[in-house]
């Protein structure tokens, strides 16, 4: 049964990869969708071809999840127009940099801390008031494997993931005594922009993270979104935990020699 059909998904982080294969999945299961990220161009090329392929309404906004007024003005736009999301896919979010902490950017740490952390909260400080007042909605945060095992350098990101799957439980408990669903979906390594983004362009070394074994794809994880999305209204999925069959935790992969 298709539950997403006709619904409102807010996507963060919709100009690349795990945001953008949820914009292309959701679409075409017949959801409305409400795109953002600071790449505007990128937006604009994918609500292009969605409404091409789809037909359906194709919502775009620039904004930085860092910038607070930029997301209240985004979504008071959304709301003033009669459109409060059914669904917030809280997926914008960065690795930046693999140091020892003592070795450490601190403008790394604030990238990571100000998108993955606060960034989070700003957007769903926006949104969920909405939710909360119309008694309806369902929040999907993305976390990671890394926010449930931390890895060699992985410090601050590791610190950003723990703290998202801290505010799931908090946002769970908060909306208590509301139907409204608040949802973690948690991937391990998984092929996009990612490591790109994390070695600051260096694409030689991000492709060395995927090497030896078969990593996830981007659609393989809106597949997972989609699935805790469509399950009636009953049923939550507080956390699930995807990963590729050949990682067996967040550092022991099976990689081919
Ligand atoms: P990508 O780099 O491919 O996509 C990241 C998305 O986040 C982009 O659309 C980017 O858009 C957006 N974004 C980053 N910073 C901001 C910002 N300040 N404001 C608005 N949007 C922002 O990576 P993934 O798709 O892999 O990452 C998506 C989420 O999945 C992240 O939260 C990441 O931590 C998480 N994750 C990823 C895993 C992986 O192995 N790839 C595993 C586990 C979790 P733009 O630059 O245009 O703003
Ligand atoms: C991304 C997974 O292990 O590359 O959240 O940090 S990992």
């Amino acid at each position: 049964m298709n539950r997403i059909k006709g619904k409102l998904i807010l996507i963060t982080g919709a100009s690349s990869g795990i945001g953008e294969a949820c914009a292309r999945r959701f679409a075409a299961d017949g959801a409305t969708l409400a795109l953002w990220a600071r790449r505007l161009d990128r937006l604009e090329q994918l609500a292009a071809e969605l409404r091409d392929r789809h037909g359906g309404t194709v919502r775009l906004a620039q904004v930085d999840v860092r910038d607070r007024a930029a997301v209240h003005r985004a979504a008071d736009e959304l709301v003033a127009a009669g459109q409060v999301p059914d669904v917030l896919l809280n997926n914008a979010g960065l690795a930046s940099g693999l140091s020892k902490i003592h070795e450490g950017d601190p403008d790394d740490w604030d990238r990571m801390i100000d998108t993955n952390l606060k960034g989070l909260l700003y957007v769903t400080r926006a949104v969920l008031p909405h939710m909360v007042a119309r008694r309806r909605g369902h929040v999907v945060n993305i976390g990671s494997t890394a926010g449930h095992q931390t890895y060699p350098m992985g410090n601050v990101y590791n610190a950003t993931k723990f703290g998202v799957r801290a505010l799931t439980e908090g946002m769970n408990l908060d909306v208590a005594g509301t139907p409204i669903r608040i949802s973690s979906v948690d991937p391990g390594f998984v092929e996009t922009e990612f490591s790109d983004v994390r070695f600051h362009g260096d694409r030689e070394r991000a492709a060395a993270v995927y090497q030896g074994f078969r990593p996830l794809t981007a659609d393989d994880v809106a597949d997972a979104i989609a699935y805790v999305v469509n399950l009636p209204e009953h049923v939550n999925i507080l956390d699930l935990i995807i990963m590729p069959t050949a990682q067996r935790n967040v550092y022991v992969v099976d990689r081919e020699s």
